[in-house]
């Protein structure tokens, strides 16, 4: 039988509306996560959240040339988890881009992820979170490179989309890289 785990990608203050660089309604997919996290829960599966969770000065911010407004610093409360989610105690919590000289979309970019779940014998992953355009296609697109079966939630994902058709070109590039989307 195949061992899911479920990666919830960057659901973090700053990206919810409110924070620094809001996904329009992400907050919106919080009661859809918390079902997945309840499901993964009662079968025994683990869990990862990734987090951005950069230095004051990271390379994505604009005032040091990047295309962001500041947002998820380290130990502020724009990088803190979104308050309802029901994050169970056992999460393995995945922190990324952070050093000032890097950024990174993936949760696999120089993290533990991949070993992290390799070991543990995890060949399917679910995915959820934000944004769908960003750090979940990043994500999807790695996780299937790594070998894992990779399905991802409909209406457990949100969009920036800073061009309005974003979000929708990366399901379709995460389909054609053979990932499976569905609904809860
Ligand atoms: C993200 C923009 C900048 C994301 C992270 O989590 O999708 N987007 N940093
Ligand atoms: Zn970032």
């Amino acid at each position: 039988m195949s061992k899911q785990a479920l990666i919830i990608v960057d659901l973090q203050n700053d990206f919810c509306p409110g924070g620094s660089l809001p996904v329009p309604e992400g907050d919106q997919i919080v009661p859809v996560v918390n079902n997945l996290i309840k499901e993964f829960s009662e079968a025994g599966f683990p869990i990862f959240a990734t987090r951005d969770w950069h230095p004051t000065d990271h390379c994505s911010f604009r005032e040091q040339g990047g295309p962001w407004p500041p947002h998820c610093v380290q130990n502020t409360n724009g990088a803190e988890f979104h308050p309802d989610l029901n994050l169970p105690e056992e999460t393995t919590i995945i922190s990324k881009a952070i050093t000032t000289d890097k950024d990174a979309y993936s949760g696999f970019e120089r993290t533990n992820l991949e070993s992290l779940l390799k070991r543990s014998g995890v060949d399917k992953l679910v995915v959820c979170g934000l944004a769908t355009d960003y750090c979940v296609k990043a994500t999807v697109l790695d996780g299937l490179k790594a070998g894992f079966e990779v399905s991802v939630v409909k209406d457990g994902i949100k969009g920036v989309n800073v061009q309005p058709r974003d979000s929708e070109n990366a399901i379709e590039e995460m389909k054609k890289g053979g990932a499976i989307f569905y609904s809860i």
